[in-house]
């Protein structure tokens, strides 16, 4: 006691103790651990508070308060002014809704303005960014309400004129996701002349509208960078599935993407092999900005995985210029110009190497897109033996090492 009682009245012990209180209060008055860090760091990420999202459709009704008013006594046109940049109307990190979606009725009462087709221009002002969504789909009920529910609100806060096409692959042969994209790129095409053209999961939902629904003018972009299911996190350096974008002159560019991809896996890691072979990169938002929740869901017979990606993979150099946008053939069976979308309904022809499914085992998926997955990370199980791996990185690193050696000897 009588030591410590000394050692309190030291005035070195005194000075050292509220040396402490001063850091103490320090840290917390600069957000502790994380605020510290980007002081120190000078971290050019932005932050966003996840924890606190805004509703999706926050500041929707200001936007029926921008309606152009009657034209002028004389009859002369109002011009709009440019819509402004970054857009008012943006709140950051929006909640995400993914289950008791409600009904397509629902949907289209809550978004007025949307046209039939899915079609939408920003009332107040002149878009300066025209975006076609193309979602390849089949029976993904629940998820395509979901998918419009969210972004309908989402994409009008960002003032952008646009419109969601629904490509919907007919049959019971394999799901052809690459394929589908490139029937809803042209399809899109045919009907307007569209400066972007987003390529998106049915089950992706984006939770920041700072992230912006438009293109690069150079490079192809891929938006979906931070999805929850990899922990909000890149899975692989070269990951272009999900949400991506590109203009049309990229497109054409790299000759569309691949028709022979039937299944899961491996047509995404073609496009972006085929961005590289045409001496483009691929551009991101930041972290922070690019999160995604994806919708949960079980089996997808008909998606079952490629056991023959890895093998076509190794071949893109040698057959991207002949397959693609010019070797694309396929017969739109209808095109419905429903509420909130644009239905087009197309026939892509057989899986030439169906999978035998009656052998194949009920998959116990944990989430999936149009495509399904299997376990938490996707790369994981892209393993030529099938086997199954959770949460393993090491398993993560030698899929990734297939993907490396395919695109070391495409572009080799
Ligand atoms: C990868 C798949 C991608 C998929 C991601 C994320 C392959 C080819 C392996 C060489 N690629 O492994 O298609 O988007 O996982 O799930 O399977």
């Amino acid at each position: 006691m009588v030591c410590c009682g000394r050692a309190l009245d030291s005035p070195c012990t005194l000075a050292l103790l509220v040396g402490f209180q001063f850091a103490f209060v320090l840290y917390f008055s600069l957000g502790g651990f994380r605020g510290l860090v980007s002081v120190l760091v000078h971290s050019s990420e932005p932050e966003f508070d996840y924890s606190r999202p805004h509703d999706v459709y926050t500041n929707l009704s200001q936007l029926s308060a921008l309606l152009p008013h009657q034209p002028g006594p004389t009859g002369a046109e109002q011009r709009l002014r440019d819509c402004l940049l970054p857009s008012p109307l943006l709140v950051g990190p929006v909640s995400v809704r993914v289950s008791s979606t409600p009904s397509l009725e629902e949907i289209k009462e809550k978004n007025p303005l949307v046209m039939p087709g899915g079609h939408y221009r920003p009332p107040g002002c002149e878009p300066r960014h025209h975006t076609a969504i193309v979602v390849p789909y089949r029976n993904r009920q629940s998820h395509l309400r979901a998918l419009l529910y969210h972004l309908h609100p989402f994409l009008q806060r960002q003032q952008i004129h646009y419109s969601i096409y629904i490509v919907h692959q007919s049959g019971n042969s394999t799901f052809n996701r690459a394929k589908l994209l490139n029937v809803g790129v042209r399809e899109a095409l045919k009907e307007e002349d569209w400066g972007c053209i987003f390529l998106h999961d049915v089950d992706l939902l984006p939770e920041n509208d700072h992230n912006t629904y438009t293109c690069h003018p150079q490079h192809p972009s891929h938006l979906s960078v931070a999805m929850d299911k990899f922990r909000y996190r890149l899975p692989y350096p070269q990951y272009f599935g999900g949400v991506s974008a590109v203009t049309p002159e990229q497109y054409l560019k790299m000759n569309g993407f691949p028709n022979q991809y039937w299944g899961w896996g491996g047509e995404d890691d073609d496009i972006a092999a085929r961005i590289r072979l045409t001496g483009m990169k691929i551009v991101r938002p930041p972290v922070a900005i690019g999160h995604y929740k994806m919708i949960k869901h079980k089996g997808d017979r008909g998606n079952e995985q490629n056991p023959r990606r890895f093998d076509l993979l190794k071949h893109t150099r040698l057959n991207w210029r002949s397959d693609g946008l010019n070797s694309l053939t396929y017969k739109l069976l209808s095109k419905e110009l429903e509420p909130l979308y644009t239905n087009l309904s197309v026939s892509i022809g057989e899986d030439p190497h169906p999978p035998s499914r009656k052998s194949e085992p009920p998959r116990n998926t944990s989430h999936s897109t149009a495509r399904p997955m299997r376990g938490d990370a996707g790369i994981l199980s892209a393993r030529p033996t099938g086997l199954q791996h959770a949460h393993s990185k090491p398993a993560n690193r030698s899929s990734y090492g297939v993907l490396k050696a395919a695109v070391k000897q495409e572009v080799g």
